[in-house]
């Protein structure tokens, strides 16, 4: 893709050209993961803290069939308040830019863009993985496929149990993605700091997280490295507390025969309803948490 495809902020298009430390962010969580205004209030929140944190924030979407690698106030809010924004996975990119749409790129897709606008650190809530009940529906996440290909470290607070956390782990090692869980020997799994797994890989801190990084690319390993950042203890939600609603999302889901795409993003809005906004609270928290972590890993990269 040329230059010319993508449109730059001008805050963005200037720090990529000093070399400055930037951070990639991702538009699905807004169109599609949480509720208005609590998502674009959120996505405000976010930037301002990977800007406090020393780097400069680029949330990436596509905006009338144009790639766009930061954006304005009211873009996010256009992006957070019109139910007609399509959610857009690698598959759709070509659709989304042909047709002139407007489209909140998942994690796939926001890596593909961030790698080739040159960002290497990605920060988000939650990966897409494996999906419960895979072995016949073979609902298995883009974002894996994409973690095996492109060059972007992404920070999440791990994977949900709504999907299956093993099986997710099983297909990164397969796919040779380092999976590096900060500051804990669990796998955190997003509303809560343990999973019931162990982390494959563990680090505690940025430097040594961003030494990481250039280490695989510089052995010319290509791919991403997952970043698993734990909920901070006083917003978690135990496990055995979210675990009973979100069997309740998982089953309703099944029954309403919802599939494919549009299943994560009714399993979260399910299960905010059903936890009565506790979920939401502890989804805004564990993104702070991770733009925080984020931006310090972006500044340890740019300094290397
Ligand atoms: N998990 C979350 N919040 C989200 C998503 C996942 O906790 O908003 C979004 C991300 O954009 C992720 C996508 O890339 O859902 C995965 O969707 P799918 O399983 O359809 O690939
Ligand atoms: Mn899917």
């Amino acid at each position: 893709m040329t230059a010319e495809l993508f449109t730059f902020t001008e805050e963005v298009r200037e720090a990529l050209a000093t070399g400055r430390p930037v951070v990639a962010l991702e538009s699905t969580i807004i169109s599609h993961g949480m509720p208005y205004p609590r998502n674009v209030q959120t996505a405000r929140e976010v930037e301002q803290i990977i800007r406090d944190g020393g780097a400069v924030p680029a949330t990436i979407a596509i905006l009338d069939g144009v790639p766009r690698i930061g954006l304005s106030d009211a873009e996010l809010d256009l992006l957070g308040s019109d139910g007609g924004v399509r959610k857009v996975s690698i598959r759709d990119l070509p659709f989304v830019v042909a047709t002139k749409a407007h489209g909140a790129t998942t994690v796939a897709s926001t890596m593909r863009l961030a790698a080739l606008a040159g960002i290497r650190v990605f920060v988000t809530g939650g990966l897409g993985g494996v999906h419960r009940g895979a072995e016949s529906s073979m609902d298995v996440s883009a974002d894996l496929t994409e973690l095996s290909l492109t060059d972007v470290a992404v920070v999440s607070a791990g994977v949900k149990s709504l999907l299956d956390i093993g099986r997710t782990l099983e297909v990164l090692e397969t796919l040779g993605v380092p999976v590096i869980s900060v500051g804990s020997d669990d796998f955190p799994s997003f509303y809560s700091r343990t999973s019931g797994f162990r982390s494959p890989l563990r680090l505690d801190d940025a430097a040594t997280i961003a030494a990481a990084m250039k280490a695989k690319w510089d052995l010319g390993l290509a791919g991403g490295l997952v970043i698993a950042n734990p909920i901070p203890e006083a917003d978690e939600i135990p496990a055995d507390q979210i675990g009973a609603l979100i069997e309740q999302a998982v089953a309703e889901a099944d029954q309403r025969g919802i599939t494919g795409a549009a299943i994560t993003p009714f399993l979260l809005g399910r299960i905010v309803e059903l936890s009565d906004g506790d979920s939401l609270r502890a989804n805004i928290a564990l993104v702070k948490n991770n733009a925080k972590l984020g931006a310090a890993v972006a500044v340890a990269y740019s300094a290397n």
